[in-house]
């Protein structure tokens, strides 16, 4: 037998988690980081150089895991807790294997390649790994593409996209995270590089995922979770735990391009108010401003900023004002000035100031990669947040964009926080540094509040800055069923706090069309009706009464439903959960799930199923594992995990609960925190034979006291059999911010149910027959225990 080959000349750990591997034509290295996260990274030279990453969170820790190593003929083995990495011997290729399962997850086909051309610069690094039969493919942020991307290629070059379509690519967010799905296997790639990448993902040769990038450094990380969801958990874990939103900015949204002078805008909220469309938030695009000038106003149409602004907080509106980066070349207005003084815009290779045109005419554009210019720009924001109020600040065109069509030229230089690059290295991460700065100037000036920024573009862990919106879409049914996989794929790559404009942003939306967004929308992280003015209003009232009695409804199940959706938003941004998810990811084990993509999961509890086609009144869904009830009738889904048909009327779309959950739900109100202290109802489900653990975070809605203790998080766990229930509750946190629960509403129980006992902390109340099914009774603020049990005929 001969000696066996081996491609590296040495292999040696540098630290106890970083394994470093000499191969012919580079070296390679492996962070084992988590028992699922394994980084790995190649460089040509000898150097392995710490360049901060904009899509790592700088406060991201690593838990190291238990190591194991062993070599075997084949290959050299490290083996976490959860994961087995194999470095072949022969070729130094990668494989991931699940420890537990023993399966393949991944492995490299090619494995890594690298071409440079010294004369010209030019540079590519990528990396070659098979893609076998049956693999799903899905991630990738905003790529307007069915869920799983398999069979194109998808590029990584942030661009402003006006009326994209189905297919239409690169698109405005640069997110290069995607997860591979098959049957017992779920895995996640997160390709760490900011200049122009791509995935191909089974183009170029089927069996084949090829992802790379025109430059920068081979940087990848391997993450791989409990489950498909948890995987998406762990990769937000490593590029940052969203910040929590406050309350308001999880209510509903109105907007236009533009709604243009305060009589307007009062005109509107009376309208929101008289109509009762409950709603929190009104948007300020760039008609608000003077000349399209960043931070001004115009005085003619809005002649008293704060006092508008004031007086609209009275009804319990907050006003978000739109920004872009072009500032323009305007020695009269300060923003210019004060950043030509202290030379915070982007220069060209030259020396020059880069000028470009975009709406307010010839600008120069901040380099937000720069730290002081960071700093330059969130101090500019004193006034608007500091003495006017403005709540909220919405990023624009910061793919970025210059007229007609353009983006900065390639020679454009940036600071790179430090490491001075080209404009190829910093346009992908460009408006992730504009919304990184508006935040911070946010927060610096309104320090008790918590900041809401709106931006189009980012990178990688953008949810760490910004909720965001999937861009200029057409009022079409194809564009309806895009928005609602957008927002889907953005939850799985770490953006859940997101939505579409809601109602299409151009062309006018017949009033099904309107009515069937509107109800998609109101589930989905960001709720936001927004258009571009020039095809008819898109107000909840432009559509005769009938659509309106709908949207009303929709919007106002989500302003019942905010104790669930902000519970979802605490376990987002404490542990990374996502707050909606693609049926495929939830119920991974049923590779029938794969191929669906519009039903989706609101949290565990909540599942929705929006409709898409014109004159769709019924459909087939998929129905997935446990016990479901119509979240509006009670009645039993059927069981099956196959396709159902469920009916689909106009007036609602057909939304399921979990047996043995617990829905924590409000009175409907016009605002968030229109009641001081409203009251709470717990709605929860039967299921025999069942376990299940819900929960419900509160506290003020807004500011940081959660941090400080001042919050409650209530767990229930359910534990149902044929003829009882029992649930059982446990509390964090501080007394004081619980919330005043007053009701408990029981559906479900079984038909022949008879002589129900209804016990509260073990003493037998009084629990009353609603005549629909529905059980009622008043509970105790402070209850521990539940239980109810009964006889079946
Ligand atoms: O060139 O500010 O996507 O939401 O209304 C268009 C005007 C600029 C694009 C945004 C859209 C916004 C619009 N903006």
């Amino acid at each position: 037998m001969s000696e066996t080959f081996t491609a590296w000349s040495r292999a040696e750990w540098v630290d106890p988690h970083t394994l470093e591997l000499a191969l012919p034509t580079n070296n390679l290295r492996i962070y084992f980081l988590d028992k699922g996260i394994v980084r790995l990274r190649y460089v040509s030279g000898a150097v392995f150089e710490n360049i901060p990453s904009y899509g790592v969170d700088p406060e991201y820790e690593p838990d190291y895991p238990e190591l194991a190593e062993e070599e075997t003929a084949y290959a050299l083995e490290v083996r976490t807790p959860r994961l087995i990495v194999r470095i072949r011997r022969a070729d130094a290729g990668l494989e991931f294997i699940h420890r537990r399962t023993n399966t393949v997850l991944n492995r490299d086909a090619e494995g890594m390649g690298h071409r440079k051309i010294e004369w010209n610069g030019e540079e590519k690094v990528w990396v070659s790994k098979h893609l076998p039969e049956g693999e799903h493919v899905f991630g990738l942020g905003d790529k307007p593409w069915a869920l799983n991307l398999r069979g194109r290629r998808f590029e990584m070059w942030g661009a402003d996209y006006y009326a994209f379509k189905e297919g239409s690519d690169p698109l405005y967010k640069n997110i290069p995270f995607y997860m591979g799905l098959n049957r017992g296997v779920q895995y996640g790639i997160f390709f760490d590089n900011t200049m122009r990448s791509y995935f191909d993902i089974g183009v170029a040769n089927p069996e084949r995922l090829i992802f790379g990038a025109d430059g920068g450094v081979m940087d990848y990380y391997f993450v791989c979770g409990k489950s498909a969801v948890d995987t998406v958990r762990l990769y937000t874990c490593l590029t940052g735990l969203p910040p929590l939103p406050p309350r308001w900015a999880l209510g509903y949204h109105q907007s236009k391009w533009s709604y243009g002078s305060e009589e307007v805008v009062n005109a509107l909220v009376a309208k929101l108010r008289e109509q009762r469309i409950p709603c929190d938030c009104v948007h300020l695009d760039i008609h608000h401003m003077n000349q399209y000038q960043d931070l001004t106003w115009d005085r003619t149409k809005f002649p008293d900023p704060p006092g508008m602004i004031s007086r609209l907080e009275e009804q319990g509106i907050k006003v978000v004002t739109i920004v872009n980066p072009g500032i323009k070349i305007n020695p009269d207005n300060y923003v210019w000035r004060s950043g030509f003084e202290r030379n915070v815009f982007c220069r060209r290779h030259d020396g020059a100031l880069l000028e470009g045109s975009v709406w307010p005419g010839l600008c120069n554009f901040p380099d937000y990669t720069a730290p002081r210019t960071r700093a330059w720009w969130a101090h500019l924001f004193k006034r608007q947040i500091a003495e006017y109020g403005v709540r909220g600040i919405w990023t624009d065109m910061n793919e970025p964009v210059m007229f007609p069509d353009k983006t900065f030229p390639d020679d454009t230089r940036h600071d790179y926080d430090g490491y001075s690059c080209s404009h190829l290295k910093a346009h992908n991460v460009y408006g992730h540094c504009m919304a990184r700065a508006t935040r911070e100037g946010m927060a610096q000036f309104a320090p008790d509040r918590r900041p809401f920024v709106l931006s189009r573009s980012g990178y990688a862990g953008m949810q760490r800055y910004a909720a965001t919106w999937t861009g200029d879409c057409e009022a079409d049914w194809d564009n309806l069923k895009m928005a609602n996989l957008q927002c889907q794929r953005l939850a799985a790559s770490g953006v859940s706090f997101c939505g579409s404009d809601a109602g299409g942003f151009l062309k006018h939306p017949t009033p099904e069309l309107f009515c069937r967004w509107m109800q998609m929308a109101a589930f989905h992280g960001f709720f936001r009706n927004h258009s571009s003015g020039e095809f008819g209003g898109q107000e909840p009232w432009l559509f005769g009464e009938e659509i309106l009695g709908y949207v009303r409804h929709a919007i106002e199940e989500r302003y019942r439903l905010m104790p669930y959706i902000y519970t979802q938003f605490y376990k987002y941004s404490t542990q990374g959960i996502p707050v909606i998810r693609p049926l495929a990811l939830q119920c991974e084990e049923n590779p029938d799930t794969f191929w669906r993509s519009s039903e989706f999961f609101l949290g565990d509890d909540l599942y929705i199923v929006p409709v898409h086609h014109p004159g769709e009144t019924g459909r087939f869904i998929y129905i997935p594992d446990g016990r479901w009830y119509s979240y509006w009738t009670d009645e039993l889904a059927p069981r099956s995990l196959k396709e159902t048909w469920v009916e689909a009327p106009l007036s609602r779309l057909p939304v399921f609960v979990r047996g043995g959950a617990v829905i924590p739900r409000w009175p409907v109100q016009q605002y968030m925190g229109e009641l001081r202290n409203p009251p709470c109802m717990l709605d929860i489900w039967w299921a025999p034979n069942y376990e299940h653990s819900s929960s419900c975070f509160s506290d003020e809605g807004d500011g940081y006291g959660y941090l400080e203790g001042l919050y409650r998080y209530m767990t229930f766990n359910y534990i149902g059999g044929r003829d009882y229930f029992t649930l059982v509750r446990t509390d964090q946190g501080h007394k004081a911010f619980s919330l005043p629960v007053l009701m408990l509403r029981i559906h479900c129980l079984p038909a022949g149910a008879r002589n129900i006992v209804f016990t509260v902390d073990g003493q037998p109340r009084d629990i009353r027959a609603d005549g629909k099914g529905v059980y009622e009774a008043e509970i105790p603020v402070c209850f521990t225990r539940i239980e109810v049990s009964f006889t079946r005929e």
